[in-house]
């Protein structure tokens, strides 16, 4: 039986079983005694192996999947040659850098901050508003304003860098808006992580699309779109056009479709699927996917060629390419 076949059968028989059982997670809750796989930590893109040895130590001994995600993003965002993720991050049209991200617990616990400036670490505040505050997200003044109350300074680093500006400068010749992801291997940066109690989280952090309109919030702060976790069942992260994965709940698809039976890799390839059946343009355009179950079992999806994700676990950390749906 092809693949996708087998898949749809088996989303059929979870979605029923989701409907006739009132025991319908148990399968998940069963195989936590038998979990080989962890811990176990992936991130998006090359920029991915430096955020999984800061992550994996925590891991490794011990620590929980929560402060691993955090502390592991947290390297990619003090990265200031880093164009794509915290304050190295390309402007918006206007010349701001704007800073999104959020943190996600198996609990649903959630934190989110958008259009977030002059913070080095976006991620530190959204872990901030879901611990200290009664609010899931905070965006812009507010937010900074919020971070300031809560031990975050302002940063004394230059922004845009002069990297940043550079492309900037460029860009303004022609300031043409192309609200498209910039391909090249290094952009936001999300991480999934499964801790030795099988506790599952997530982070995801970015300095958006560049050269966005002014005011723009993508999918990496939005609980559902950018992050996804639910420890009943895993977690997902999205990377690429933050529109495209906003408009399906991406990775809230990717793990719904995951307690209705899918593995992982099937949950992401499904999802890209449906991506592409909603977007008439898809050319020059991409969507990335991770996600893990409480197995420890992985899937990693792009919609087009040139996603590559960073994965470690006993066996080591390195950078995979992942499997593609055109191109
Ligand atoms: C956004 N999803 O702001 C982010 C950007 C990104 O690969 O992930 N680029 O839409």
């Amino acid at each position: 039986m092809s693949n996708r076949r087998s898949f749809i059968r088996k989303s059929s028989l979870g979605a029923l079983s989701f409907l006739f059982s009132k025991n319908n997670f148990s399968e998940w809750g069963e195989s936590k005694t038998e979990i080989k796989n962890k811990p176990i930590v992936l991130s998006t893109w090359r920029h991915g192996i430096a955020a999984n040895e800061v992550a994996w130590k925590i891991l490794n001994s011990g620590g929980n999947a929560l402060d691993a995600v955090e502390a592991g993003v947290s390297v990619t965002e003090s990265d200031l040659t880093n164009q794509t993720v915290g304050l190295g991050g390309l402007p918006d049209r206007d010349g701001f850098v704007t800073l999104d991200a959020c943190i996600m617990d198996h609990d649903c616990r959630c934190g989110s901050v958008a259009f977030l400036q002059h913070i080095e670490h976006p991620i530190q505040v959204a872990r901030k508003v879901m611990d200290q505050s009664p609010h899931v997200m905070l965006a812009g003044e507010g937010a900074y304003q919020f971070a300031l109350k809560n031990g975050f300074s302002r940063s004394n680093a230059e922004v845009p860098t002069d990297k940043s500006k550079k492309r900037y400068l460029e860009w303004l010749k022609e300031s043409k808006y192309k609200p498209e992801a910039n391909i090249e291997n290094h952009d936001t940066i999300g991480m999934i992580a499964l801790d030795e109690n099988g506790k599952i989280s997530g982070a995801c952090t970015t300095s958006g699309l560049a050269f966005k309109m002014h005011g723009r919030v993508g999918d990496s702060p939005i609980i559902g779109a950018g992050l996804y976790v639910d420890g009943e069942v895993g977690a997902a992260v999205a990377t690429g056009v933050g529109e495209m994965v906003m408009r399906i709940a991406g990775t809230h698809t990717v793990v719904e479709l995951m307690r209705n039976g899918a593995s992982p890799q099937e949950a992401c390839e499904e999802t890209i699927r449906r991506i592409i059946r909603k977007h008439s343009e898809i050319k020059n355009k991409q969507v990335g996917l991770l996600a893990l179950n409480t197995k420890g079992e992985y899937g990693a999806y792009g919609l087009t060629s040139g996603f590559t994700y960073s994965l470690y676990n006993k066996d080591g950390n390195r950078v995979l390419d992942s499997r593609f749906a055109v191109g």
